[in-house]
């Protein structure tokens, strides 16, 4: 067993985006591609001998390969020890929470998240720090920068590790250590949450569907809502990993989980559904023939907090990304708490949380955390909707219904345009930008608006400054368009255009999403030429 030096070459492209390199399965086989990348964050890390270093994906395609050439890497490069999960499947929460547990320096996510897995479909990589969150830009730049420069990398050529076996082994001088999947993160929702009285409302017939969308947190929801708090067997459906998820995009929304939402539509539907994304950092949550949207479930959640034991003692503040919906700024107005709105991507949350500013976390996309860990956390949110339900007695309808009442109805739709020309969005983009100044105060039908801009974040604790974050069109009554292009796909350009309208009239709290935004997506449509630039007369997608 000995240390190699490899000569390589840069490889053009290795931008990590919203969340990471994410690129097509047969990219990331190229010759040194993922040698390159991950020699790039030990070169920008520096000194990383005698460090632990925790590594682990979602189980998709090329997950097990990649993951045999990190432990040869990180030996090379003299990590004391590295801790990977059992089959080299940790949730993107789960990395988040050993991190911080076993007091590494950082870890290694392998993950696409949402996006299609197998052969032909997407794998990606991204590096997490010593508090278990996302790099910040500062650091995902630097990545880019060395990926740009790099002529050679180190690595054992060790034989692989078998990662089936809980245990420990060495490689060169490195231990490496298979650690139990769940075990860590299980033990955490427990501290968090009222595992008796979520018992209790299993055992009184309370019926739940919990879809892991054939991705990495069915073993995390079987051990914890099947397991722990003795939900009958067949609560979790589609609860086995699959390499490419059975061919479906992992993604819980109600055009993607589809399935659920048809067992939450049937007349005998469960008291309560939910779906995790490929990783298990996202949530959808979902009542009798109703579906919450994200923005709603961070707000309903950072108004009842308090039921939950991890939470008690209330809330420091609620931060969302730009795009999220206000509807949980006006929870935070109500507490007395601050509220934050930051760029779209869960690594703008962590100087919020670790400077103790923030305790909850939201994003449009099906995105909800909180201190506990610094990554977003799909099972956490359906652990503390279940511990709502338990507290409350009430059914997930009535909860939101009543949020609504008490606080307004923040009416939000996602309309995404997904793999437009790349061409045509960037010019979509750059003519909106133009425009921004002549929209000052104009009138668009029955809006007037109050200010547009080029979303701009200066982070409050270390006050570094992130441009061109979307754009957003601002109205006087506090509507708002948003536009952006997405930093996780593969393949061209996604336009994502947000749409949200406060309503506080409790009789008219129950109209057709879209029928309420009509207005919006009619004057998004005008201000931006979405079809001339797109050819694209409808989205793809809507949320
Ligand atoms: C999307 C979402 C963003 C989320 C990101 C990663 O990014 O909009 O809110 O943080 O995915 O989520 P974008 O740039 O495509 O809009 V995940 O579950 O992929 O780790
Ligand atoms: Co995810």
């Amino acid at each position: 067993m000995s240390i190699q030096t490899i000569t390589t070459q840069p490889i053009s492209g290795q931008r990590p985006g919203t969340s990471g390199l994410r690129k097509k399965v047969t990219v990331f086989q190229q010759a040194h591609y993922l040698e390159n990348f991950v020699q790039s964050v030990f070169d920008t890390l520096g000194d990383v001998a005698g460090k632990t270093l925790v590594v682990g994906g979602d189980g998709r395609y090329h997950n097990r390969e990649a993951i045999q050439v990190i432990l040869r890497m990180a030996a090379a490069h003299g990590y004391a020890k590295v801790l990977v999960g059992q089959g080299g499947v940790l949730s993107t929460p789960a990395v988040s929470c050993v991190i911080r547990k076993h007091g590494a320096a950082g870890g290694i996510v392998l993950s696409a998240s949402h996006n299609p897995g197998g052969p032909d479909g997407d794998f990606g990589i991204k590096y997490n720090i010593a508090n278990g969150g996302p790099a910040p830009e500062s650091i995902t730049e630097a990545i880019y920068a060395r990926t740009e420069a790099l002529t050679e990398y180190r690595i054992s050529d060790a034989a692989a590790v078998d990662l089936n076996l809980l245990g420990t082994s060495t490689i060169e001088q490195t231990e490496i250590v298979v650690i139990d999947s769940v075990a860590d993160y299980a033990e955490l929702m427990q501290e968090l949450f009222d595992f008796d009285a979520i018992r209790k409302l299993f055992g009184g017939g309370f019926r739940m569907c919990f879809d892991g969308m054939s991705a990495v947190s069915g073993p995390y929801a079987k051990a914890i809502i099947e397991g722990m708090l003795g939900a009958p067997s067949g609560t979790v459906i589609n609860g086995e990993p699959l390499e490419d998820f059975g061919g479906l995009h992992p993604d819980p929304n109600p055009v993607n989980a589809a399935q659920l939402i048809e067992i939450m539509a049937a007349d005998d539907a469960p008291d309560f559904g939910a779906a995790s994304d490929g990783d298990g950092d996202r949530n959808m949550i979902v009542g009798r023939k109703f579906d919450v949207t994200p923005s709603d479930s961070l707000a309903v959640l950072a108004a009842n907090a308090t039921v939950a034991p991890g939470y008690r003692a209330g809330l420091k503040g609620i931060a969302r990304s730009m795009p999220t919906s206000q509807a949980s700024d006006r929870v935070a107005a109500a507490l007395g708490i601050p509220s934050f709105e930051t760029p779209t991507g869960w690594k703008f949350f962590g100087n919020l949380l670790d400077a103790g500013q923030a305790t909850l976390c939201g994003e449009e996309s099906y995105g909800t955390g909180s201190d506990h860990i610094r990554e977003k956390d799909g099972l956490w949110a359906v652990l503390f909707w279940l511990n709502l339900l338990a507290a409350t007695g009430k059914s997930v309808q009535e909860l939101v219904g009543e949020h609504w009442a008490r606080f307004g109805r923040n009416y939000y739709s996602r309309h995404d345009y997904e793999a437009v020309e790349t061409k045509g969005a960037n010019e979509l983009m750059d003519s909106l930008r133009i425009k921004l100044a002549t929209l000052q105060g104009a009138d668009l039908g029955a809006y007037v608006v109050d200010f547009a801009d080029d979303f701009e974040y200066t982070d409050p604790i270390d006050g570094s400054v992130s441009k061109k974050q979307g754009i957003r069109i601002v109205m006087t009554n506090g509507s708002r368009i948003v536009f952006r292009l997405s930093g996780t796909g593969t393949e061209g350009a996604t336009l994502r255009v947000y749409l949200e309208r406060y309503e506080a009239d409790p009789e008219l709290h129950h109209l057709p999403t879209q029928q309420a935004l009509s207005a919006l997506i009619l004057i998004a449509e005008q201000v931006a030429g979405i079809e001339g630039w797109t050819g694209r007369a409808r989205p793809t997608v809507t949320t």
